[in-house]
């Protein structure tokens, strides 16, 4: 049982009537900017220079990217905005747009050397159109038929040294892998060759929301108290009155065992099982007093998270985009990892309220759980690591081995122990670890184990800037 909550919450079309009436009142009166310069400064790279931050975007959000390139060579990390118009003129043998951009990473890679890449853009306002390019991949099981992953812009070459097109029967249907059948595409490398982070913007004034925080971030976030707190949230994902063999609070676990990652920070716990987690408001509590790193582990839709009381199969009330959108931290951001299926699925649209299913499944939203939580105005978090489609745990594994939550806690360790503090790196290094761990049989005849452990490590996507110094600069 994969960590979806889709049944639970508030009704969706009382969500539709809330965020038409309240979102944009809320974003026009909390954001005041600066006045962006108008002078524009020419921050392409030289011809031949290497760079680290390589940011990919439409022609129309990169004068509001400009003040985070500033920033960004300010704090050493040399960076180069490319829009999609100059890639698509540079590699037209990409096969489509987003192949075009995966062949103009690559370039970049081999020529530049970069070590990251931000994606900008989402969805076209709730159109069923992109600001910048998504590949689905057809890892098509009962619930979904494809899946987003940003995974595949970073996995660039396989092990050979040859470009991971993860298309091996060249039909241009990408990670093509029906759920119980053999893979059509086989041996995808899935170890990313750079960092990747996508700020699913869907207008100006959520690039400049996001150029906003980031900044900030990274120059006041430096030893403040408030960074040194982790909290974790959790319960018992799966209650042992639905099957023996789901023993104790999982998600209390996995919690403790990111705690334990964590030695130097102070460990705040809410969990079912001791009564500090009940519902929403002990969640929006917490996050507004402010925090460095913020640990979801249950269950989740696009819009709504929850988890289970011990051994019940009642749900703590849930915390929803509608809660997000009052949370009020300002600039005590944290990062986000939240285990739980579809909070980062970032192609709903509220003209999915129309669709009952998609209703039901929580994807009629205006913006996903994640987002919400990472371009949230006058707090939320700072970056927002999260699953785009179902978020395959252990159980769901005969090998009863491995699963999303492992790999949420390797993400700690990086950071925690092992001292990867740019963000992208923390996430790349996580991934390669759980492929690594729990190595691809492309050939495994008798259980889906392998096709959980593609999809885990396909799904689970960053939003934010994969530079991010985690912390700050001094
Ligand atoms: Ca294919
Ligand atoms: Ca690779
Ligand atoms: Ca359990």
């Amino acid at each position: 049982m994969p960590r979806c909550s889709a049944s639970i919450g508030i009704a969706d079309f009382r969500q539709f009537l809330f965020t038409c009436l309240t979102v944009a009142p809320i974003i026009n009166a909390k954001i005041s900017y600066n006045k962006i310069e108008r002078t524009v400064e020419n921050d392409n790279i030289g011809d031949d220079s290497d760079y680290d931050l390589l940011i990919i975007c439409p022609k129309k959000f990169s004068f509001a990217l400009r003040p985070l390139v500033r920033h960004k060579i300010k704090h050493n990390v040399s960076t180069n905005i490319v829009t999609l118009k100059d890639i698509y003129s540079q590699s037209p043998e990409g096969r489509d747009d987003a192949e075009k951009v995966k062949l103009f990473i690559k370039d970049a890679y081999d020529n530049r050397n970069i070590s990251y890449v931000l994606l900008v853009g989402g969805k076209k306002s709730q159109f069923n159109s992109w600001h910048c390019p998504v590949r689905y991949v057809q890892m098509g099981n009962s619930w979904e038929t494809q899946i987003l992953s940003d995974l595949y812009f970073a996995d660039i070459y396989d092990s050979e040294g040859i470009f991971s097109s993860w298309d091996s029967d060249d039909d241009g249907l990408f990670g093509e892998w029906i759920y119980g059948e053999q893979p059509d595409d086989k041996y995808l490398d899935l170890y990313p060759e750079i960092g990747i982070g996508r700020l699913p913007c869907r207008n100006r004034l959520e690039v400049r929301i996001m150029v906003r925080k980031i900044i900030k971030y990274e120059k006041s976030t430096y030893d403040k108290s408030w960074f040194w707190d982790i909290v974790a949230i959790a319960g018992d994902t799966y209650p042992e009155c639905y099957n023996e063999t789901w023993v104790g609070n999982e998600g209390e676990y996995y919690s403790d065992l990111v705690l334990e990652n964590m030695t130097d920070f102070r460990p705040i716990t809410y969990y079912t099982s001791d009564g500090t987690l009940n519902g929403w408001f002990d969640i929006y509590r917490a996050i507004n007093k402010g925090c460095g790193f913020l640990y979801f582990n249950g269950h989740a839709s696009p819009r709504t998270w929850s988890t289970h009381f011990t051994n019940s199969s009642n749900w703590t009330k849930a915390f929803t985009v509608n809660h997000i959108r009052l949370l009020h931290n300002r600039n005590k951001l944290p990062i986000c990892v939240v285990g739980g299926c579809h909070t980062n699925q970032f192609d709903v649209s509220i003209f999915k309220a129309f669709n009952s299913l998609q209703r039901w499944r929580g994807e009629a939203t205006i913006e996903c759980w994640s987002w919400l939580m990472t371009r949230k105005v006058g707090g939320g978090s700072i970056a927002t690591i999260g699953c785009t489609a179902l978020g395959f745990t252990k159980e769901d594994k005969v090998s009863f081995k491995g699963g999303a939550c492992i790999l949420e806690v390797q993400f700690f360790k990086q950071y925690g122990q092992d001292n990867v503090d740019i963000i992208g790196d923390t996430w790349a290094n996580a991934v390669s670890w759980y492929i690594d761990t729990y190595p691809v049989d492309w050939n495994q005849p008798l259980t889906n184990d392998s096709w959980i452990d593609v999809q885990i490590v396909q799904t689970w996507n960053l939003f934010g800037d994969p530079s991010l110094k985690i912390g700050g600069y001094p």
